[in-house]
């Protein structure tokens, strides 16, 4: 604006005789005297301009009441403006004012001052004349004490003093007796004064971030307050008069030294919020019970190694972070948080609720917590012993040794077909109860590799047998097997010295290569040899596995005994339901339950997932492994190359304990990949294991495939068949698949899937106009196969497409993590190994990979934005609430993916959590009110990379007007608001309100679903 503008604006107003001028960023940077004629004015903006000092002739305009000076660059003010007497507002914040004029004293009916964001380091004592103000903002200023006459301002209710350099307190703050709200955030305060006791007005009180001790037992008499912030100080107690502060509501501790909690904790009945992460509690006191009104509660990161039964009085907790601590067990009393929906167990050690029961989610921890409450508790004395190793090793005989020592080698030990189960009883040390181990003997045949998956159970004892007279090749196999599907049980290597034959193995190395690997052993079994030995280190190592004698409820233990004594190899789910019923269950989830825990400890099948499968509980896994392996096993299978019909089942199931049940036993060889019915022929099935090892002829184009190649670190056997059975339904013609490869076909294209065992590589090459959608459908398919294993180490290899690399069937490959990596430090050329160009490694990618496998390397994948981000000031949690619900369904029918600071998993580091959701972050939504523009947090760590983000990648800002706020004055203005910011929402009410926050939602649900 020039200034003849401005001067124009001025003698116009002068004419009208206005009260009210807004000249705020014009941008002049010096105020024209003319301003002086308008005696009139009482309000007076000159905000956002270039003022670097300011006309002392001001002072004529005498009449104003309210003056904006904010965002200029003052350095200082003319001692004049003591003549403003009757100014009530003035606005400085955001200067460059370093002292004040002593002068500023006379202004004695200023009721608020703004001098946030300035250099001041003290203030004149004349403040201390200043006696009908009400607010007052220093924050952000260079303080280091406060002159002792700020106790005479006595009306003051706001003080905002954050982020100074203040030591101490004067004791005269104790006079200010009508403050309501007082920000001391992020000083050096060592201590308080014991006089702050006399502030009983007070309601907010911010002490973050000090370097307080210790805190006065006068703190008690603040009765009033509701929000006290004490986060990150060197508080190591509490004094037990903080128990008086009965109307306390938000408690911020979190950060500090606090090694236990006095008992008049309790007394803070009216508390909803309490943060007490990252401190040294070891234990909690009983009366914590009695926070009735808590919703929020973080105790992570501290040293509790046990709670309180009484926390189960905690019925409203809605939030319970509990992780990284030394939990062993929950008390069952957790079971009473009805009304919980996060449950943060992380980095604990928790052995009760079992992990089978931990990984299904808080849902079924409570669940099983209520159980153990409503029944007490049992302990089971069970455990699986698995024994492994090659066919002849002695792997049968020692099973039989094992359950009774005076077994006798027989000559002719029949080949153990499938598995055999055997069971041994002993009776545990120190008390009477009797030990049962179920002796899993699996025959050794590769046939039966491929189904390892589903018998190589977690929470097992190992026993890897090997004939020393033999070269065993299988020996790094099963270690590898067991280290990849064992969940890190212990393992024992068994030297069978047949003969007395030895045979040294490096300990060292297979220690160091297999963490499971515990001990090896030796015997000879026809002399039993080393057995006592053998049996004194199989108690050992079972009797300690992490699930043995763990508390479960009384009625699990009864179902469970009252199943292992039933003779009958299945049941059905209504009489599996009965059983439970007669032990005391009543709840039909419950009961349920059980039997998942069962499966997934392998002591029973029940596939509750399968409509089909769900109605039969198998109570001896070997009865349907036998089944199918039946099949596996079958010669005229064999001889078919795999190829069965329901007559060859009716066959081989011809006995009376299959004969009822064939349909679920074919279903069973479905659930377990291991065969698929022709989809042009009903009735038809292929076992891919038994296909032909023979490739057949077929024609390839080479010219433009995409190649893919996937190479192990150790490959387990199965995963090819696997994915034959996945994908049986593209197979070429329902003819081109052998037992190592297949062809597919679909979307015009083809693809040709190869496993080359020995070298530990799947080979994909896809032809066609839609290669890449097809090579995607495939990699994915791969990769849900991969991620069923734990632990499986691979590379996803692809190919350069270099000129000379594009023509060739023998590229360059890079590693895919590789290319992510280089991505992620911004390194976007990488070099070629074959002709040494330069390749564009975002184009290496897209080339192969669409960005879907986010969940496979997190770590590594550029980021997608896909989230909703809602920032928020936490004193307007009310606004935030309704947001959260006029979204609620645009969450629900549009898979709407919303981040906000409810969703830090507790546990987490919530401040890195806030970083890597602002990274993912397409639509960010600011909740905008003073609370907002003040909070330090937001404008510190929220804003700038989101609005830097909108900057760089198009993040859209939405933000919605709560209520009139000095948002003009910050970076805000620049962008869309999502509702009228002339009507901020706290000036409409009832039906107009909701209407607006349904246009809102709208908006925010257009911005999300923007690609
Ligand atoms: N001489 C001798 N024979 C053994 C020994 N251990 C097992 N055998 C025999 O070796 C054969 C294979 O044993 P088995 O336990 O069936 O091996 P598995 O296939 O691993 O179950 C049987 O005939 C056993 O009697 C041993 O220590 N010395
Ligand atoms: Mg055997």
């Amino acid at each position: 604006m020039t200034n003849e503008e401005l001067l124009q604006i001025i003698e116009q107003a002068a004419r009208d005789k206005v009260t009210t001028l807004d000249l705020s960023g014009k941008g002049f940077t010096t105020l024209p005297l003319e301003i002086v004629q308008l005696t009139n004015l009482q309000t007076l903006n000159l905000g956002s301009n270039q003022l670097s000092s300011l006309p002392p002739e001001i002072v004529q305009l005498t009449n104003l009441q309210t003056l904006h000076l904010n965002l200029n660059q003052l350095s200082s003010l003319p001692p004049e403006i003591g003549q403003l007497t009757n100014l009530q507002t003035l606005d400085l914040y955001n200067n460059q004012l370093s002292s004040l004029p002593l002068e500023i004293g006379q202004l004695t009916n200023l009721q608020t001052l703004h001098l946030n964001l300035n250099q001041l380091s003290s203030l004149p004592p004349e403040i201390g004349q200043l006696t009908n103000l009400q607010t007052l903002h220093l924050y952000n200023n260079q303080l280091s004490s406060l002159p002792p006459e700020i106790g005479q301002l006595t009306n003051l209710q706001y003080l905002y003093l954050s982020s100074n350099q203040l030591s101490s307190l004067p004791p005269e703050i104790a006079q200010l007796t009508n403050l309501q709200y007082l920000n001391l955030d992020s000083h050096q305060l060592s201590s308080l004064p014991p006089e702050i006791a006399q502030l009983t007005n007070l309601q907010t009180l911010h002490l973050y971030n000090n370097q307080l001790s210790s805190l006065p037992p006068e703190i008690g008499q603040l009765t009033n307050l509701q929000y006290l912030y004490l986060n990150r100080n060197q508080l190591s107690s509490l004094p037990p008069e903080i128990g008086q502060l009965t109307n306390l509501q938000y408690l911020y501790l979190g950060s500090n030294q606090l090694s236990s909690l006095p008992p008049e904790f309790g007394q803070l009945t009216n508390l909803q919020y309490l943060y007490l992460g990252s401190n040294q509690l070891s234990s909690l006191p009983p009366e914590f019970g009695q926070l009735t009104n808590l919703q929020t509660l973080y105790l992570g990161s501290n040293q509790l190694s046990s709670l309180p039964p009484e926390i189960g009085q905690l019925t409203n907790l809605q939030t319970l972070d509990l992780g990284s601590n030394q939990l062993s067990s929950l008390p069952p009393e957790i079971g009473q948080l009805t009304n919980l929906q996060t449950l943060g167990l992380k980095d604990n050690p928790l052995k009760s609720p079992p992990p089978e029961i931990i990984t299904k989610g808080f849902k079924a921890i409570l669940d099983f917590c209520r159980q153990q409450l409503e029944q007490e508790t049992d302990r089971l004395y069970e455990a699986k012993l698995i024994i492994v190793g090659e066919g002849g090793a002695g792997k049968t005989t020692l099973a039989k040794k094992i359950q009774d020592n005076k077994y006798t080698l027989q000559q002719d030990e029949n080949t153990t077909e499938g598995i055999d189960v055997i069971q041994w009883k002993f009776l545990l040390d120190n008390n009477n109860k009797e030990f049962q181990v179920n002796i899993w003997d699996f025959g050794g045949q590769e046939i039966y590799h491929a189904t390892h998956q589903f018998f190589l159970t977690k929470r097992s004892l190992y026993a890897l047998v090997a004939d020393t007279r033999k070269e065993d090749t299988d020996f790094y196999y099963w270690l590898n097997v067991v280290e990849l599907l064992s969940g890190n049980s212990p393992l024992l290597i068994i030297k069978n010295e047949k003969q007395e034959r030895k045979r040294e193995i490096n300990e060292r190395e297979l220690r160091r290569e297999f963490t499971n690997f515990k001990e090896t052993l030796t015997t000879n079994l026809a002399t039993d040899r080393g057995l006592p030995e053998i049996l004194n280190k199989i108690k050992h190592y079972i009797t300690n596995l992490p699930h043995v004698g763990i508390e479960l409820p009384k009625t699990w233990v009864k179902v469970r005994e009252a199943l292992e004594g039933d003779s009958r190899e299945y049941i059905s789910l209504e009489e599996y339901l009965n059983i439970c019923q007669k032990h005391g269950f009543t709840k039909q989830e419950d009961k349920l339950q059980l039997s998942d825990y069962l499966h997934d400890l392998g002591v029973c099948l029940h596939f509750q997932d399968d409509d089909f499968l769900i109605k039969t509980v198998i109570l001896k896994p070997t009865w349907g492994t036998d089944a199918v392996y039946k099949v596996l096993d079958n010669p005229q299978v064999i001889e078919k190359l795999g190829q069965f019909d329901r007559n060859d089942l009716a066959n081989i199931w011809h006995e009376d304990k299959y004969a009822d049940m064939r349909p679920e036993l074919l279903r069973l060889m479905m659930k377990f990949k291991l065969s698929y019915e022709i989809p042009s022929r009903p009735g038809i099935y292929i076992a891919p294991q038994l296909l032909s090892v023979n490739q057949p002829d077929f024609n390839w184009d080479e010219s433009n495939n995409l190649i893919l190649r996937y190479k192990y670190d150790f490959m387990p056997k199965g995963i090819l068949t696997r994915f034959i059975v996945e994908m049986h339904s593209d197979i070429e013609q329902q003819t081109l698949v052998w037992k190592t490869g297949v062809v597919l076909a679909k979307y015009g294209s083809r693809a040709e899937v190869i496993e080359h065992y020995n070298q530990r590589e799947i080979q994909v090459r896809v032809a066609g106009k839609r290669k890449k959608e097809l090579l995607v459908v495939i990699n994915n398919e791969l990769e849900k196969i991969h991620n069923s294993y734990e632990r499986l180490q691979y590379q996803t290899l692809v190919p350069c497409n270099c000129k000379s690399c594009n023509d060739s069937q023998s590229p360059h490959f890079y590693n895919r993590d590789v290319l992510y990596k280089s991505l992620e430090v911004l390194n976007y050329q990488i070099q070629c190994q074959n002709s040494f160009r330069m390749v564009d490694v975002q184009r290496l990618i897209d080339d192969v990979l669409l960005t879907s496998q986010k969940s496979q390397t997190p770590m590594s994948q550029p980021i997608t934005r896909d989230q909703v981000f809602i920032s928020y000031s936490h004193k307007d949690k009310k606004w935030f609430n309704d947001l959260k619900i006029h979204l609620e369904p645009l969450i629900r029918e549009k898979n709407l993916n919303l981040w906000d600071d409810t969703q830090i998993k507790p546990g987490d580091v919530w401040e890195d959590e806030i970083q890597a959701a602002l990274a993912s972050a397409k639509v960010a939504v600011l909740l905008v009110s003073p609370n907002f523009l003040a909070s330090k947090f937001i404008s510190q760590n929220e804003l700038p990379p989101l609005l830097e983000a909108a900057k760089a990648e198009g993040v859209k800002i939405l933000w919605i007007p709560l209520c009139a706020s000095n948002y003009k004055v910050t970076a805000i203005e620049k962008y869309q608001a999502a509702h009228p910011t002339d009507s901020p929402l706290n000036t409409i009410r009832g039906g107009k309100r909701d209407k607006a926050w349904v246009d809102i939602c709208e908006q925010i649900n257009k911005a999300a679903l923007l690609r």
